[in-house]
């Protein structure tokens, strides 16, 4: 008998904070999309392209779905909600930890009328025991019927050959969409400035991450393969650059470092990195920094 090709979409979506962008990279088994202990990481949505068997899972990964003021706000969650509608399935994912709170209602309300097929996906179960588990399971069952529940831990990679065996039978019979030895639709040089984004959010605690954006200026390939990158980090007011500068530009020096060893390690080349840092005052206004960032700006 022959064996169908399959093919299709599984759009990760959940509450911030819930272990998305986790869970992508360890289903794809490389960091495509940045992960932090903060919420609203993740601004728009990114691909990652697994082969099982005779299925190409496309998973996307989403910002967090939550209510929305600001302007930057409504444009990742507005990328969210586009991120689900091409689905094949929707992949719900919880953090457990956080029973089933406001949040978490939330995004079921926003999951309850969609046609499309939603597998429930319990994460970071490493730190909660099995009774309580349980209990949970019985919660959030009651309020959508789901496909499927799995449980994992996204971090410790546990529980996932069961989910991405039930997504590589479940997902449309079709041609494979992409090419075979594709991996993500992130340009590399966007995945750079993640990179640099990422260890600002690690490195800075107050609520300035929310509030710049990180471009690339240059690329240069030099002769010896080595790449020489500037990047640009916008923030909207002098506060903001002093504290991200640091005493005697220590700080920026720092994250710099951070950054460049984590673009070298994924680039597999020696990175020299440059950080320039800009005030642009109501860049959050700036229709096209939102584009430079592959979002749609909406305005409040
Ligand atoms: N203990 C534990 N921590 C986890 C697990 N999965 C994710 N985390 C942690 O949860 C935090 C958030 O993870 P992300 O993957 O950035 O979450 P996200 O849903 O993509 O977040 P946003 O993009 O901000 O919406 C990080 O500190 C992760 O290390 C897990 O299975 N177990
Ligand atoms: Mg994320």
């Amino acid at each position: 008998m022959e064996i169908k090709k399959r093919s299709g979409f599984v759009s990760i979506v959940g509450a911030p904070n819930a272990g998305k962008s986790t869970l992508l990279n360890t289903l794809i088994g490389q960091k495509l999309s940045i992960v932090t202990h903060k919420v609203q990481t993740t601004r728009t949505s990114v691909k990652g392209i697994l082969i099982e068997n005779h299925s190409q899972i496309i998973f996307i990964d989403t910002p967090g779905i939550f209510q929305a003021n600001k302007n930057l706000e409504v444009a990742i969650v507005s990328a969210a909600m586009n991120g689900k509608k091409d689905a094949d399935v929707v992949l719900f994912i919880v953090d457990c930890t956080k029973g089933l709170n406001n949040e978490i209602l939330f995004v079921i309300e926003k999951l309850k009328n969609i046609k499309i097929p939603v597998i429930l996906v319990i994460n970071k179960i490493d730190l909660i025991n099995k009774e309580k588990l349980l209990f949970l399971i019985d919660l959030y069952k009651d309020k959508i019927s789901f496909k499927e529940i799995f449980m994992i831990s996204a971090v410790k990679k546990n529980g996932i050959e069961p989910l991405t065996k039930w997504l590589s039978l479940n997902i449309p019979i079709s041609e494979w969409l992409f090419p075979e030895d594709q991996l993500t639709d992130i340009p590399v040089k966007q995945l750079a400035s993640e990179f640099t984004r990422e260890v600002i959010f690690k490195y800075i605690h107050q609520e300035i991450p929310y509030s710049l954006s990180v471009e690339n200026e240059t690329w240069e390939e030099k002769k010896d393969r080595s790449i020489k990158i500037d990047q640009i980090i916008f923030v909207e007011t002098e506060n903001q650059r002093k504290i991200l500068l640091g005493q005697s530009g220590a700080k920026i020096k720092e994250i710099s470092i951070q950054a460049r060893n984590e673009i070298g390690k994924f680039l597999g080349v020696k990175v020299h990195l440059f950080l320039f840092i800009k005030v642009r005052k109501n860049w959050l206004s700036d229709p096209e920094r939102y584009h430079a960032m592959g979002l749609e700006y909406i305005k409040k």
